[in-house]
């Protein structure tokens, strides 16, 4: 099987923690965003979405969602899972994973491609131009605003984000927390039960 990624971009960075914390090794290329090679015909023809992390099978079944290659790679190598065990805790893991990406990660993506100049009429990935729409930079702030002090009163009760031990929620909640940082809206001070969370994480994935 072959990884294309591009390892200092969220999703990128979500996949190598992920692969990191598991040992898990596989033949990678680098596809360089900052130089639009994304949108280039070499890699349109192996992932038509023209977005990182794509990961082809040596059938060459395609997957290009992170939680769908993370799915995958568990099955192969289920050693230190990370999306749960248990119908339970399985459970709790996708829906917090899903939670941080709708209301986190998109708010930033939102705040971030909306409003910079380089990102102009890619205000969304894929292969289609799409325009920027300046309003969506507040309402991303506002969105990211409203979601830390939720997950703070979250991990004021919990350890961990889902479930008794490290997963891919918590992995997803780190890189996003770093993603954070690119718009200037990092952890706010008075979350402090979040900012604790976030440097025992910093310990443990090393
Ligand atoms: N739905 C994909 C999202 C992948 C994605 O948006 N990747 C970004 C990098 S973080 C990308 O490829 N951007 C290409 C672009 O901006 O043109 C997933 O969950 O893995």
């Amino acid at each position: 099987m072959k990884l294309y990624t591009y390892e200092p971009a969220p999703n990128g960075q979500r996949l190598k923690l992920f692969m990191d914390y598991k040992g898990i090794e596989i033949d990678t290329t680098q596809i360089d965003l900052g130089t639009g090679e994304q949108l280039g015909e070499d890699y349109k023809a192996i992932n038509p979405y023209c977005t990182i992390p794509a990961l082809v099978l040596d059938d060459g079944t395609l997957f290009t969602e992170v939680i769908g290659i993370a799915t995958y790679l568990e099955e192969l190598h289920p050693q230190r899972p990370l999306l749960g065990t248990g119908a339970v805790e399985k459970a709790q893991v996708i829906s917090w994973d899903h939670r941080i990406f709708m209301m986190m990660t998109s708010a930033i993506a939102d705040i971030l491609r909306n409003a910079k100049e380089n990102w102009k009429d890619r205000a969304l990935p894929g292969p289609i131009d799409v325009a920027q729409l300046p309003e969506l930079v507040e309402r991303g702030r506002a969105r990211l605003a409203a979601f830390y002090p939720i997950v703070d009163a979250h991990l004021a009760e919990s350890t961990y984000v889902a479930g008794t031990s490290i997963s891919f929620a918590d992995i997803d909640l780190f890189a996003t927390c770093s993603f954070a940082r690119w718009v200037k809206q990092g952890i706010p001070e008075e979350c402090s039960h979040l900012q604790a969370w976030f440097d025992k994480l910093a310990a443990e994935l090393g």
